[in-house]
């Protein structure tokens, strides 16, 4: 079994990653970009290696690279923490052919939900409620599609099989543009993603996004950890993740987390894992499924107390879950605000030097994040730089602890969305919880920044 861990990634969740592997007493190596020297995980680790130059393209997404780099260092097991490489199954694959551990699900399990076609079937097999579309890829005869479209009904929404979190997607609200949107569509999916195949599926028009956090092990175990409402989103990047999800029962809760457990069951699926789910009217309607750590895990970990990255490497060590279902106690109420060194307006990117950063602390505060005083953010990627979590007993203790954490944190030197968040805290939609995908956009629109419009003019 493994003793060292290469860490394919940087930033927060690298620096995550390290101190699981030592809460486990295992050793690290950081594999790092030549634009992230200055990372604090690369100080921190045992060993640590430069891959390449800064763009990603020829280091973190460079397979070859990283394999090579945990040769050298003699480390036995890789972590591709999120984003990058960690839904690639081909460099899952690669990486147990050079006898290695990949920390992660089975390139199998990867490559299955990669396609959203595949993933799809295999959760409608497995029990799942699925969003009402084509059961498969879309045939070429354009009658057929007609048919198909028609049965479905409008709006419907055009997705690519190899697309996934936005991308690859056209909503069409009547049948006179379906032709089109499905040839467009097709040729985008073909050349972004080299899988021309696309499906369709109602499109929902005013959902939450509710995922199911689940945990599987190699002996058949598997728990779910609740959800995570990831509504407050603008552009398909999420800005605040919560769990509990407000106002959805507890019962439907529990009904659809011991579905997903069951069908990870079904399809022998290992590791950490996430079942997206749209949800509306009541009813949940699976999209997609993440085979990944994800950015909003600490969410579920305030809420279960489970660390799920260290759940993660255990698992991939061959051990069994430390916790069973009836173990699992859902306590008080979790937030997490992700911080970006972007300009809140616009979201425009913001790197640069951080001339003084001064992490909030107090009761239900978790912090996670590489920053330091004097620590440059590359342009090179993305500009995640910190997460800040409140738990408290209530929904309501959760933002009171946010809104005190807000008041003091400092990240001067860029611009960040800090005060995005701290408007939000006091936004009306927010705050009484349940709102939709759209919410935040809207909110936006309407002028959530309309002072500092004044100021500027
Ligand atoms: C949808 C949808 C409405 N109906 N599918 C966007 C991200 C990708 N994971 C799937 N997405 C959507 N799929 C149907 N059938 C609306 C979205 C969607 C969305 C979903 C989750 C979070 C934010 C979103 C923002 C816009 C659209």
């Amino acid at each position: 079994m493994f003793d060292t861990v290469l860490i394919a990634n940087r930033g927060e969740i690298a620096l995550r990653v390290l101190r699981a592997c030592r809460s486990l007493g295992l050793k690290t190596v950081a594999a790092y970009s030549e634009a992230d020297a200055a990372l604090r995980h690369v100080s921190l680790a045992d060993k640590s290696i430069c891959i390449g130059p800064a763009s990603a393209a020829s280091s973190y997404l460079d397979p070859s690279r990283l394999l090579l780099a945990a040769r050298l260092t003699g480390a036995g097991a890789v972590h591709p923490g999120y984003g990058f490489l960690s839904e690639n199954a081909d460099f899952a694959q690669a990486v147990e052919e050079a006898g290695l551990t990949f920390i992660g699900p089975s390139a199998r399990a990867i490559r299955l939900m990669g396609d959203k076609v595949s993933a799809k079937k295999a959760m409608a097999q497995a029990g799942i409620p699925c969003v009402p579309g084509s059961e498969g890829a879309l045939p070429d005869d354009a009658a057929i599609v007609r048919a198909l479209a028609d049965e479905v009904g409008y709006p419907l929404i055009v997705k690519a099989a190899g697309g996934g979190g936005g991308r690859g997607m056209r909503i069409v609200r009547a049948a006179a543009d379906l032709e089109t949107s499905v040839a467009t569509t097709r040729q985008e999916a073909g050349q972004a993603f080299r899988n021309s195949q696309v499906y369709i599926e109602r499109f929902l028009e005013h959902p939450r996004h509710v995922e199911i956090q689940i945990l599987a092990d190699g002996h058949g175990n598997v728990v779910w950890l609740g959800e995570r409402d990831c509504s407050m989103q603008r552009r398909h990047q999420k800005v605040i993740e919560e769990s509990p999800a407000p106002h959805i029962s507890r019962e439907a809760i529990a009904a659809i987390g011991a579905r997903c457990a069951d069908a990870c069951r079904s399809i022998g699926y290992t590791g950490a894992g996430t079942f997206e789910f749209l949800y509306e009217d009541g009813h949940f309607f699976f999209i997609e499924m993440n085979t990944r750590v994800q950015v909003e895990h600490p969410v579920t970990e305030l809420v279960t107390g489970v660390d799920i990255v260290r759940e993660q490497i255990r698992i991939a060590q061959g051990e069994r879950l430390t916790i069973q279902q009836e173990d699992i106690r859902f306590v008080g109420h979790a937030i997490e605000c992700r911080i970006n060194a972007e300009d809140a307006r616009n979201f425009m990117p913001s790197p640069g030097t951080v001339s003084q950063w001064i992490a909030p602390g107090g009761p239900g505060i978790r912090v996670e994040s590489h920053l330091y005083s004097g620590y440059t953010v590359p342009p090179h990627y993305d500009s995640l730089v910190a997460k800040l979590l409140a738990h408290g007993a209530t929904r309501e203790e959760a933002i009171e602890r946010l809104k005190v954490a807000l008041a003091e944190i400092e990240i001067a030197g860029i611009a960040t969305t800090v005060e995005l968040h701290r408007k939000l805290m006091s936004d009306e939609g927010f705050v009484k919880g349940g709102f939709d995908i759209h919410h935040l956009e809207r909110r936006m629109d309407a002028g959530l920044f309309d002072d500092e419009v004044r100021h500027d003019r």
